[in-house]
């Protein structure tokens, strides 16, 4: 009896913890309540992963999963690094602190062109857990 008792507790324990898992990672969107943040892949992922046609972009830091991704990119001095927002968040793009992108929305995206060298950190105005880093050479 007292055993089956602690296995129903775990079974407690694990189903509570899992709605906190589950709210956590709907975390920091008060108005997304009941809407799954998390989808299943969107049909365009092979296209993100592949390499752009275009090569005005030396780097590319995706807003997605409410982080910069990826997380740390190297470019020359006089390249650009695109910035663009790949999910449904509002999400800034701020270099060093100054804001150079205004709210982004899904789908939008802002160039940076680096003039010197360096490392510059990227951070968002509502999300203090996304950070990336830029390094100039
Ligand atoms: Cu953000």
């Amino acid at each position: 009896m007292p055993k089956r008792d602690r296995i129903v507790r775990i079974g407690v324990v694990a189903a509570v913890t899992g709605l906190l898992a589950l709210a956590a990672a709907c975390g920091g969107s008060p108005g997304a309540g009941s809407t799954p943040q998390v989808q299943s892949k969107p049909t365009g992922a092979s296209a993100a992963s592949a390499t752009p046609a275009h090569t005005d972009h030396a780097a590319v830091i995706d807003q997605l999963d409410m982080a910069f991704k990826p997380a740390r990119v190297s470019i020359k001095v006089g390249q650009t690094v695109l910035i663009k927002n790949s999910e449904a968040p509002i999400h800034t793009g701020n270099i060093n602190g100054k804001n150079i992108t205004g709210n982004m929305k899904k789908g939008d995206s802002t160039a940076w062109t680096a003039t010197a060298p360096g490392e510059y950190k990227v951070t968002c105005d509502y999300h203090p857990q996304m950070s990336a880093t830029i390094v100039v050479s």
